[in-house]
Formats: structure tokens, C-alpha cells, sequence
């Protein structure tokens, strides 16, 4: 299904003069020059969260699956999708394939649906954490890393050919992540499996094109318990460094270990020029995998402090990492991209300048009161102002209920249909 536009713009013109009220209001609370403001706005604009091709169904755990109905039965749903998300807030203007469960088997015909859509394609993601029907070899001990050279290789060869997918649609990058591991002590040899590990990964390297970036991601642990052969950003940054200068890290907010000061990370990582592409989702206690926001949303406003300064240098891979067990998929996306938005409208408030003067002379006090001030702050105004401007919806979630979107996709594709992915 497809969003019509003067709908949207129909559904707008009800609420624009609250929305109205709300902007100047905040506008005059901020007490910052209207340049500044306009900037922000343009920023929030700006910024694009890919959402990945397997999201857009009801997500499982290993005790079950309840689909909500009415999920995308193939690539193309799956895009028309994110059109809908698309059209809703303009911030979802981009889609991260994972290979092989959505393989384009029509590039051409899938590039001009995604053309017609305004959703451009971002890193492709390879998957050697699973067995497929026709392989050779298994990845039950590993893949990159495996002991055997011709399970490596096959492996190498998967991530070739995912990176040949993404060069035919436009995308510009590759996301690898391992689960290679180990569940046991005295199961695998570190230094081995991590220079297998290179080595392959090397292989794959040699292939990226030009204009290409290769992410490594990292985490500690899950589905092996005991040791991930690339466990942390240390590793991920040693690997990336010595892939060398297409090879960047690619942290996942879900891939750490508890109370782990992520923001601390980002930095680390921009300092060296190692940060290439961004996973978001929540967590309370693992790789949780919940709504952006829903958790911790201080955290990632911090991170977001950190980031805004990278991003005036270099661009970065932006992508929802989540599973939506209990919810609308559809619906969980929006409030993620909503709680992606919020966060760094908040970090583009805070007054540097103000910050810095405190941070050198040491006052603790006013260097938290500068954060939280701005944290404090209620910038959904300025996020519906972004979207107005753009012809999205002011309010996106409230605009797909009234639209009735799920109960006309549930109408076209059925109750009982399921996504590929997870
Ligand atoms: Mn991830």
C-alpha cells in the first residue's frame, strides 16, 4: 500500500495551529537566535535511519513466534513498507538488505521500486551464523574463523557475493558480523581463531570496491557463552585497522556488556577515525533488542553528544537493530525513529561553547546542568516542524492509526502471513 500524500496534508492542516503554538512556545523558552534554531531543524531533516529487511515482521525468541498479520511476504512488501514509514516521517529513507533472506532475484525491477519510494540502499548485511539448505560445509564451529579452510572459504565466498548484491542496488557498504566463538573453555584457541578470522576477512577486503566501506561488528557474547572471537570494539578496531582504510567498527547499542559506557566508546572509536556505522535498539539487561528509547534514553542522548561531533567530519551508517515481539512492527519503528531523533535534537541543544568553558574549569556542577538542561528539554516540536516541511506526517504514529495501516495490509496480504528473517 502506498501513503497519499494530500491525506497526510489534509490530516496536517487539523492540528497545525496546536503545533503552531507548540514551536513558538518552545522557541521562546530556548531563548537561542532563530539561525540556531533553523539550523537544528534542518539537521533533524537530515538525518536517515535505514531500517533493515528484517524488521518489518513480528521478531520471535527461541520459545516462539506470534505474528500480528498482514507481514511483508517478499522483498518488494518489505519496501512498500518502508515507503509507508517513509512517507509517514521521512526519516526512513533508506533500507539494510540481509543476505541470503532477502535476496533481490529482480535488482532492476526492486532498484526502481525503491527509486519510486525515495528509499535509497544501505549496508548489506552477510549472515554466517546459520546453515542454509544447499551448503557445504557448516558453521556449527564457526565461519571466518573456522578450523577448516574450506568453511572459511565458503564463507569468504558468501560475503563476495553479498557485496556483489549491494553493488548491483547502489549500497556502499557491508556489514559483517561473526558469531563465531567459542561455548566452552579450552574449546578454541583465541589467537588462532582471531587470525583465521583476519585472514578471511582480509580476503573479503581484497574484493570491496573503491567507494566501499566494510563494518566490523562486535559482541561479547550470545549465541556462544563463554568468548565471541570478535568479543569488543578493542577487537573490532584491531581488525579494522589492519584491514585498513574502508574497514571501520560498527557498534550495537545491544552489544555490551551491562552498564558498559558506550558513549565512552564512540568516542574512542571517532578519535581514531574507526567509527563507520551505528546498530540502535534498547536493552535492560543483554541483546534485548527493544524499542529505541524505551529503556534508557539518557544513555542515548550521551551518545548522541558524542556523535554530533564526528558527524560534522564523516558520515555514518545509521540502522535500527530491533525485534518486535509484542508489537506492530510498523508502529515500533516509528517510535524508534522518533527516539532516534528526539536524542540527537537534544544533543544538538546543548551549548558546547557553555560546556567546554565549564569542563576547563572544572565545574561539575554546571557541566551537568548544561547536559540535562538540554536533555530536560521537550524537541518534538522542532521534529514535527522537520517533518511538515518535508510533507510527512506532524504526528507519524497518530497518522498510521487513523490511516488504519495495519488493518488494510492485513486485508491485502492475510492474518496469517510471516516475514523471512528472525
Ligand atoms: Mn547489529
Amino acid at each position: 500500500m502506498r501513503i497519499n500524500q494530500e491525506h497526510i496534508k489534509a490530516e496536517n492542516e487539523k492540528s497545525i495551529s496546536t503545533h503552531q503554538t507548540k514551536l513558538q512556545l518552545l522557541t521562546a523558552t530556548l531563548d537561542r537566535g532563530n539561525n540556531d534554531l533553523e539550523e537544528i531543524i534542518h539537521r533533524i531533516a537530515a538525518m536517515q535511519i535505514a531500517i533493515p529487511s528484517w524488521a518489518l515482521g513480528t521478531g520471535g525468541t527461541r520459545f516462539g513466534r506470534f505474528a500480528g498479520g498482514g507481514e511483508p511476504r517478499s522483498l518488494e512488501e518489505k519496501i512498500e513498507d518502508i515507503g509507508v514509514l517513509h512517507a509517514l516521517n521521512r526519516a526512513s529513507g533508506a533500507i539494510s538488505l540481509h543476505i541470503p533472506w532477502d535476496i533481490p532475484e529482480n535488482p532492476d525491477e526492486i532498484k526502481a521500486l525503491a527509486d519510486s519510494l525515495d528509499i535509497r540502499f544501505d549496508a548489506v548485511n552477510s549472515n554466517t551464523f546459520q546453515d542454509q539448505k544447499d551448503q557445504s560445509h557448516s558453521y556449527k564451529f564457526g565461519s571466518l574463523s573456522h578450523t577448516e579452510a574450506s568453511a572459511r572459504k565458503q564463507a569468504v565466498d558468501h560475503n563476495i557475493a553479498v557485496i556483489e548484491y549491494g553493488r548491483v542496488l547502489g549500497s556502499q557498504s557491508i556489514t559483517v558480523w561473526l558469531s563465531d566463538g567459542a561455548n566452552f573453555p579450552g574449546q578454541q584457541n583465541f589467537r588462532k581463531a582471531f587470525e583465521r578470522t583476519l585472514d578471511s576477512l582480509q580476503q573479503i577486503y581484497a574484493h570491496l570496491p573503491d567507494d566501499w566501506k566494510m563494518f566490523v561488528e562486535y559482541k561479547p557474547y550470545e549465541p556462544n557463552f563463554y568468548s565471541t572471537v570478535i568479543q569488543d570494539w578493542g577487537s573490532s578496531m584491531l581488525l579494522a585497522s589492519k584491514l585498513g582504510s574502508k574497514a571501520y567498527s560498527l557498534v550495537d547499542l545491544g552489544h555490551h556488556l551491562p552498564n558498559t559506557n558506550i558513549e565512552q566508546i564512540v568516542s574512542r572509536l571517532m578519535m581514531e577515525g574507526k567509527l563507520g556505522g551505528f546498530h540502535f535498539n534498547d536493552s535492560k539487561y543483554g541483546d534485548d533488542d527493544l524499542t529505541v528509547g524505551s529503556i534508557k534514553p539518557y544513555q542515548l542522548f550521551l551518545i548522541f553528544l558524542e556523535l554530533i561531533q564526528g558527524m560534522a567530519h564523516q558520515e555514518f551508517a545509521w540502522m535500527i537493530d530491533a525485534s518486535h515481539n509484542v508489537k506492530d512492527p510498523l508502529e515500533d519503528l516509528l517510535q524508534s525513529v522518533e527516539a532516534i531523533l528526539i536524542a540527537y535534537g537534544q544533543a544538538l541543544l546543548v551549548d558546547q561553547q557553555a560546556l567546554q568553558e565549564a569542563q576547563e574549569r572544572n565545574d561539575v556542577v554546571m557541566c551537568q546542568e548544561i547536559l540535562q538542561h538540554a536533555f530536560r528539554t521537550d524537541v518534538r516540536p522542532l521534529l514535527a516542524e522537520a517533518r511538515l516541511r518535508q510533507g510527512a506526517a506532524l504526528h507519524p504514529l497518530t497518522m498510521y492509526r487513523k490511516m488504519r495501516v495495519r488493518e488494510q495490509l492485513i486485508k491485502a496480504r492475510g492474518a496469517t502471513t510471516l516475514a523471512t528473517g528472525l
